[in-house]
């Protein structure tokens, strides 16, 4: 068991440097990327949102620990991936109009690509035709949307009936997550998975492209 506060407390505090160093130290101490995503990153963001809903921290100090949730990434990300295998299908992830949030999704993009799927990273705010012409351009067997605002959760249900209108729903399987997302809402805009955290969107993407 690796000792990980330091590197929360640097998250938390927002300073990117420090984070970097303490995980490239924890790494070099035998702790895997895994690890690190799910003890120091998940639970230090935790701890950042209920600070800001007590009104003890503010946006501008979310940015910064955000950038320094990136920090680590950087690090971890290549770490994660797997290159020397055939992958298992290509997903196509992307945050929903309107919403910029992107930590949980980068999360799921890591694992995804450590679980041996090759991972379209289309960004945050992202409108649902941009996701539509990335199935027509490419061949993608899975849709990936995330959405962390009660506000932005209709932008879900968009990208699905764009893909109906453009006749390719059958085309791609579609999955969804993110903290305001669940399986019931999932189920009622007719997606075809609920992934509740990072770690199950792996399970459910291996099972949605058949795996
Ligand atoms: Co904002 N924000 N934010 N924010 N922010 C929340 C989400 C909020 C709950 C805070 C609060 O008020 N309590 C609240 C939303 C309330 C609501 O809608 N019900 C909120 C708000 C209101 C806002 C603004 C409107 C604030 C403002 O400007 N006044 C604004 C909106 C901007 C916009 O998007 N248009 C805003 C802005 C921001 C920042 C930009 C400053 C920053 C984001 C930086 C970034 O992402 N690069 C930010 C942050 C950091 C947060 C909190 C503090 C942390 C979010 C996070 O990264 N969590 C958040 C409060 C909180 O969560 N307690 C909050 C950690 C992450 C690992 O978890 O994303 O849930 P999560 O991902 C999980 C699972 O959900 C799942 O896997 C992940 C790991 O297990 N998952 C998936 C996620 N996507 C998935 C997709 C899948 C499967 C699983 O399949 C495809």
């Amino acid at each position: 068991m690796h000792e990980c506060s330091a590197l929360r407390e640097a998250i938390i505090k927002g300073e990117a440097p420090a984070a970097a160093s303490e995980a490239r130290k924890l790494l070099a101490e035998g702790m895997k990327p895994v690890d690190l995503m799910s003890e120091g990153i998940a639970p230090s963001m935790a701890v950042v949102g209920r600070l800001f809903e007590g009104g003890e921290c503010f946006v501008p100090e979310l940015l910064m620990a955000a950038r320094a949730t990136k920090e680590v990434f950087q690090i971890i990300r290549p770490l994660l991936a797997q290159t020397d295998t055939q992958p298992k299908a290509r997903v196509v992830l992307g945050t929903v109009r309107g919403d910029l949030h992107d930590i949980g999704k980068n999360l799921v993009a890591a694992l995804l690509e450590g679980g041996g799927f090759e991972v379209i990273d289309l960004g945050v705010d992202v409108p649902a035709e941009k996701f539509v012409a990335a199935v027509k351009e490419k061949q993608v067997q899975i849709i990936g949307l995330s959405a962390l605002l009660t506000s932005t959760l209709p932008a879900m249900k968009a990208v699905i009936e764009a893909f109906q209108a453009a006749g390719i729903r059958q085309q791609v399987r579609i999955m969804v997550g993110g903290a305001p997302v669940t399986k019931s809402f999932a189920t009622a805009i007719g997606a075809d998975g609920y992934g509740e955290s990072a770690s199950a969107s792996v399970d459910l993407a291996s099972r949605l492209s058949g795996g």
